[in-house]
Order: C-alpha cells, then structure tokens, then sequence
C-alpha cells in the first residue's frame, strides 16, 4: 500500500465549490431543463450536508448513492462529501442481490436513492439490511436552489478533511474475486483532478455535455468534479441520445464531449445518417476512454467531423493514468503518454522493468493512486510491489502494453485478467458464473467475453447442465440476478468444458470457438 508522509489538509468538497465563493453566479450544471449556478449547488449541498449532520452522519460513514443522473443527485453527493462522510456510488439499475453484496461489504449508515429504487432496500437481507439506518428518497430531500451565502471556510461542520480521509468507495471488479470498494481519499480524487486540469486545460469557460452515468469514475471524477473544480459547467443529461447530442454540439452548447468508444459509434452513425455536413467545431476536445476506441472508429469520426479524437486510459483505482497529449500527435490505437504527475513503467512477469518496444504489464504510481481496497488487506497488498530502489510502490494495473520507442507513446495490449468490457462497463466472468451456478441444473458455466459491434465485448455463458435446461429459464434467472449489461447475449451448452491437464477451464478455446446454443460439443 501506499504511504503517506503525514496527513495533508486537502478536502475535495473545498476544491469542488471553490467557485462558488469566487463567483457565485456562474453557471455550474444544467439539467432536466434547469440551470444551477455554483452558488446554488453550494448553497443546496451545504443546507443538505446540515440536514444530514443533524440527522447522525458522522465523519468516515459510508453513504450510499443509487440515482439516475440528475441535478439533486449532484447535490446530495456534494452534501456526502462535505459532511465528511464517505461518498458510495451505484448503477440504479443493479438487482438485489448486486446492492447486497455492496451493503455488506461497505455496511453504509444511509442509502438515498431515487424514489423508484426505494423498495430494492426493503428486499435486502435483515443482515445486510442491518447497518442501514435510514433510506432516503432523493426528491423528499429538502434541496433548494438557495444562493449559498458562502461561508469563509467550507470545512466549518467539521475537523479539516486530511488528504487520506476517504471521500470515495468505488465498487469494481478489480483484477481477481468479487467486486471491491477502491479506497479513495481526499487527496486522491484532488490529485485526478489537478492532473486533468493541467493536460486537458481545463478553464471555468469549458462546457461539458456529459451523458455518462455518475456512479462510476469516469462520468463522477474525470467529467463532473473536474468540471465543478475547474468552475466550468456540466450540460448533464438523463442518458445518452446520439441525434440530441448532435443537436446541441453543432448549435456551440458544449466546448467538451467525453465519451467511451459505443457512444462514439453511435454518434459516427447519426453523423453519417445526416445529409449535410455538421459544424462541431465549438466543441474543443473530444476524449474517449473506459474500453479501446477500434482505430477505425477514430478514423470515421475524423471523416465526419475533421475531429481527432484525444483518447486516454485509466482505472477506478488510479483515476486516468495515460493520455494522447492535447496539443501534440493522438495517434490511434494508443493511450499516449503518462499525465501530469503519473509514473507508468512496464515490467516482466517478476516485476523486472522492460525496455521501450517490450511486452508486459503496465504498473503506475502517484499521488492519484488509491490506498488499497476497502476491508481486503490481502488484495491490496497483492496490487502493489515494492520499488527496489526503495521509492513509492507500484501499483499493478493488470493491463498489458508496450512503449513505442520513437514515439513514447504507450499501447494497450490486453488485460493479463478475464474482465470483459462491454460499453465501457466492467463484466466480472465470475460473478455471471457464480449466478449461474446458482440455478438447478447447472453443473458448470464458464463466462468468456466475445467481440460485439456495439459494446466492443458481451458476454457469453458456455455451460454444462442436466437434463433440460430451457432459454428462457436461463434469461429469466439472469435477469432476476444481473444488471442488463452483465446478462450474456448468448448461452452455449456443452457436454463438457475444454480443460487442460492441470483441471483448468481454458478459456481461451471457448472464445475462439463458434458453437450455437444446444449444440453438444463433439
Ligand atoms: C446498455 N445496454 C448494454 C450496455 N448499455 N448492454 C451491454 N453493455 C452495455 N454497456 C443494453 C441495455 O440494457 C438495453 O438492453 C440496450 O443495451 C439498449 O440500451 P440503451 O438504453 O440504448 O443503452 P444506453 O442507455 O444508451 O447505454 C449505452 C451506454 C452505457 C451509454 C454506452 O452503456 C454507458 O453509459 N456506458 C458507459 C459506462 C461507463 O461510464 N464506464 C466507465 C467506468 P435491452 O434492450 O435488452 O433492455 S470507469 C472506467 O472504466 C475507468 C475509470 C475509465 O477509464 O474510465
Ligand atoms: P474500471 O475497473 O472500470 O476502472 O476499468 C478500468 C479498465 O478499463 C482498465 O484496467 C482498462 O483495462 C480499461 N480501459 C480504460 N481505458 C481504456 C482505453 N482507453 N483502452 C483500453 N482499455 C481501457
């Protein structure tokens, strides 16, 4: 794990509103039709971080956040963050049993979700249902759009936030075992931040149009809080709607897109749908990250729009590590260079560093990287290796690359792991494995991801089962079990799974193989 000379007075909720005591009137987010100035959002989050105060939250509670992207949910994290407590954000369209396995692990003192999603906690297990005194619906909160009279110090509720006091706990499947909470502390989440200001120029006149969900880094971190920080403003939408994009893009309502590679796609095809030509050129950075971008996709959004698009790469665990540099070459089919204030090196399979044009595995540090995940002392410490010249750790990312030696620039590989990647969300095989395994009849299932044109990668589930087993049975359990983009497109039924001599399922021939359903293996 990482260490820490002394703790430092950073506190996130601070850097986030610091526009908001330099000039309160501009706009910091418009949603659902309304626009929200940064003394707005800090005058409503700091009503609500009161409300919650008064309410019991303590300093360190975890808070769990289950809402589609909307103005109060941008509120009630803010409201998290300056209570001191520990921001959980999930996908409002996980099951049960999805939210369960995070209010064990995490055991929040408070969820808030959208009204709709009120009865998932009712369904909870009286032991996970346990640490959660109160469920809150979002819109009963009392959030007003009051202009905040902005207090001298915004850490006045409470003891100054030291930059290892945890602001962030993001579930994510991480390399091996089920899905983890990545620590992330104050000082973290401002080092991501800093980072991206520094390479992406970010400037309090920057738009961006963020149709990304904010229950993940990527939408939460790298778009809505650099924006909030920087004193920009955030265009939020519901969910992404390629012709509507195309729409306020063209007409200068954003100067930034960010995006991962199935929202590029979708946009090539409006694009091309369209007879005449389209002006993006208000827009001044188009970034895709979370999943490659295919060389071509880069290539037919350069045809439509004259644009290239700045790719980068970065994990839940580090935030962004990589990037095509904003004023130099973005070379397709590369993540670019290390960002402000990140080391990346590429290392043998015993941790030996490898020369420019070598294959290995890409391990970073900085202070954008995370402590360690949430109660696994174990995993952590496996994430990390020491630096033999007795610097900070490195963390291994499990990704697999090469450094250009002419260019510098770094290329994505591979995962040394089996996570599936499909439109930009993380798919754990075992997780999907272990749902199926639950179903009677099913004696072994094996979860490999396989191309798909859309979302890059889907899943697809090979099984062993007795007797009959039909289709739909099989659907209708994942869909009881499985938010909609772990579900696998496509069941393959087997005698057997492919094993080698050691007893190990290799997946590898089950992603090259093309067997449809029912087809017994020969
Ligand atoms: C939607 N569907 C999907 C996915 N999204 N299936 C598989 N994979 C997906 N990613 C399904 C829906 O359930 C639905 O199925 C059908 O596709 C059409 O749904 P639609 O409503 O049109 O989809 P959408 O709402 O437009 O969503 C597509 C999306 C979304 C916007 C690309 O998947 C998305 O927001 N992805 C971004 C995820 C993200 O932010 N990742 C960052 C992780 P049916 O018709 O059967 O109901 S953070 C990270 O990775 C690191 C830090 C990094 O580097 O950024
Ligand atoms: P997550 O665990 O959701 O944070 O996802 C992080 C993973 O997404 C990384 O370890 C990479 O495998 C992948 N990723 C992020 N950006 C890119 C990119 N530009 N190209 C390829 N993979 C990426």
């Amino acid at each position: 794990m990482r260490e820490m000379s002394g703790p430092e007075a950073v506190d996130l909720y601070s850097r986030l509103t610091r526009a908001a005591r330099r000039s309160p009137g501009s706009p910091a987010l418009h949603a659902d039709g309304r626009s929200v100035t940064h003394g707005e959002l800090a005058g409503a989050s700091a009503a609500l971080a009161r409300q919650l105060a008064g309410w019991g939250l303590r300093r360190g509670d975890r808070v769990l956040l289950l809402a589609a992207n909307r103005a109060e949910l941008v509120v009630g994290q803010l409201a998290v963050l300056r209570a001191g407590a520990v921001l959980v954000p999930l996908n409002p369209a996980y099951t049960r049993r999805e939210v369960a396995h995070v209010v064990a692990d995490a055991e929040p003192r408070l969820a808030i979700c959208d009204r709709e999603r009120l009865p998932i906690f009712d369904q909870l297990a009286t032991v996970e249902r346990r640490s959660i005194e109160e469920v809150l619906a979002l819109d009963a909160l009392a959030i007003s759009w009051v202009p905040d009279a902005p207090e001298p110090e915004a850490t006045t509720l409470r003891a100054p936030l030291a930059a290892d006091d945890l602001a962030l706990l993001l579930y994510t499947s991480g390399t091996t075992g089920r899905s983890k909470g990545a620590r992330l502390g104050h000082g973290n989440v401002v080092a991501m931040i800093e980072s991206l200001h520094a390479a992406w120029a970010w400037s309090e006149r920057d738009v961006l149009l963020l149709a990304l969900p904010l229950f993940h880094l990527h939408g939460l971190v790298v778009g809505l809080m650099s924006a909030l920080a920087a004193g920009a403003s955030v265009r939020l939408e519901r969910r992404f709607d390629a012709a509507a994009t195309v729409e306020a893009l063209s007409a200068g309502r954003a100067t930034l897109f960010f995006g991962v590679p199935t929202l590029y796609g979708r946009l090539v095809e409006e694009l091309e749908r369209r007879r005449t030509a389209v002006d993006l050129s208000a827009v001044r950075l188009f970034v895709s990250g979370s999943a490659p971008l295919p060389t071509e996709l880069f290539e037919a959004f350069r045809a439509a729009t004259g644009v290239e698009i700045l790719e980068r790469y970065g994990m839940t665990e580090t935030g962004m590590l990589l990037g095509n540099p904003l004023g130099g070459p973005r070379l397709p089919g590369t993540v670019g260079v290390p960002l402000p204030g990140v080391e990346a090196r590429l290392v043998d399979p015993l941790g030996r560093p490898l020369a420019d044009g070598e294959e290995g595995e890409i391990e970073v540090r900085g202070r954008n990287v995370f402590s360690g995940y949430w109660r696994a002392p174990e995993k952590s410490a496996a994430s990390f290796r020491a630096d033999a010249a007795g610097g900070a750790p490195w963390f291994r990312t499990g990704d697999l690359g090469r450094r250009d030696p002419r260019t510098g620039h770094f290329t994505l590989l591979g995962r040394a792991s089996e996570l599936i990647l499909s439109g930009g969300f993380n798919v754990y095989p075992r997780e999907v494995e272990e749902v199926l395994l639950a179903l009677p009849g099913v004696r072994e299932a094996a979860v490999v991801g396989e191309p798909h044109p859309e979302f890059g990668e889907s899943p697809v589930a090979f099984l062993v089962a007795d007797g009959e087993l039909a289709p739909t049975e099989l659907e209708e359990h994942c869909r009881r079990e499985l938010a909609p983009f772990k579900r696998p497109r496509r069941f393959v039924r087997l005698d057997a799974l492919p094993r080698n001599a050691l007893g190990k399922v290799e997946k590898r021939r089950l992603r090259e193989s093309e067997i449809p359903y029912n087809r017994r293996s020969p």
